[in-house]
């Protein structure tokens, strides 16, 4: 009897002990709040994996910025102190050149061209991230970038000197391009800069526009320049996706190929809407006159040329891979 009771300790134990080593909890790092369409995505995404492995692997997500800021989540995953996560792609420039191709004002203005172009490079950035240990999950847009100003913009003169909100060197550069003062400030803090003054201009989505109300801010115009359509990419630490069993892996990589088809959906359907829900709060959405389109898009040509000498042999290969 005292056998059998004994044998059958080791028995749960080493059955407990085998459950332990399989099953898997991952934080995943969002910063962007919990209503925002790609954490809504990513969140859907989480449970479904979480639902389908069996337990498995269980992915928590934290939107919001609350596990890691913006700023922090691409190091946070690098290092294993997230082992998901989800970060804005070309203000990761320095990084790598091509995670800002994205970014390139004119070179994709259309949903058709920015998938054209995801395609071209994503070959090579799973690359260069798997070299830095991580693992590339999927990529998703923003709807189309346009200005919000304060002010009304009729003239380049109008544009000098406005005191403009970055998230990128690329919108760094567009304000030092047409005489802007910038200043580079995450999305979290976006309302904040708005309310003191800090700044009085920026170009990023109607969907970011929305969602920050950024009209409560004393911003009355946004003009759709539609110049480029940044993404958002999710990421997993190369350790921890190396502790996972190839069934599992396969599941998440299925999964990441839903969330980013159901992702460029829902930006679609932002970028439609949500410049409608701008126009319904009162803000006056148009367009840029023609000279200062132009003007923009001179711009966008240097920017094009900088771009280039920077990115090299693996830029312009992707480059004529997009326009083949
Ligand atoms: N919203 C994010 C990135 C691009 C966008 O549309 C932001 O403004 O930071």
């Amino acid at each position: 009897m005292k056998l059998i009771k004994y044998l059958f300790t080791v028995l749960a134990s080493l059955i407990l002990s085998i459950n332990i080593a399989i099953a898997e909890k991952w934080d995943m790092a969002l910063a962007y709040g919990a209503g925002n369409f790609h954490s809504a995505n990513a969140t859907e995404f989480a449970n479904n994996v979480s639902k389908k492995s069996g337990g498995k692997l269980t992915i928590v997500t934290h939107p919001g910025g609350s596990l890691f800021k913006g700023g922090e989540i691409f190091r946070a995953v690098r290092t294993g102190q997230a082992q998901i996560g989800e970060r804005f792609m070309s203000a990761l420039g320095k990084e790598d050149p091509l995670l800002e191709v994205d970014s390139q004002p004119f070179l994709a203005t259309s949903y058709s061209d920015a998938m054209k172009l995801y395609k071209a490079s994503k070959p090579e950035i799973v690359k260069s991230l798997d070299s830095k240990g991580l693992i590339f999950l999927y990529a998703v847009p923003w709807p189309a970038q346009g200005l919000y100003s304060k002010k009304e913009i009729n003239s380049v003169s109008d544009l000098k000197g406005l005191k403009f909100r970055a998230y990128n060197s690329a919108t760094i550069r567009i304000a030092e391009l047409t005489g802007m003062a910038p200043t580079k400030i995450e999305a979290a803090e976006i309302s904040q800069a708005f309310s003191t003054g800090a700044v009085e201009s920026m170009i990023t989505s109607p969907t970011t526009g929305k969602n920050k109300k950024i009209w409560e801010n004393g911003v009355k115009y946004f003009y759709d320049i539609a110049a480029w359509f940044p993404k958002n990419m999710v990421i997993v630490n190369k350790k921890s996706w190396n502790s996972l069993d190839k069934e599992t892996q396969e599941l998440v990589m299925k999964e990441a190929a839903l969330a980013e088809r159901k992702g460029w959906q829902l930006s679609k359907q932002g970028n439609v809407a949500d410049k409608k829900a701008l126009a319904a709060a009162g803000m006056v959405v148009g367009k840029v006159n023609s000279t200062l389109r132009s003007h923009f898009e001179k711009v966008g040509a240097t920017m094009a040329k900088e771009w280039t000498s920077k990115a090299g042999s693996r830029g312009a290969s992707v480059l004529s891979a997009f326009k083949y």
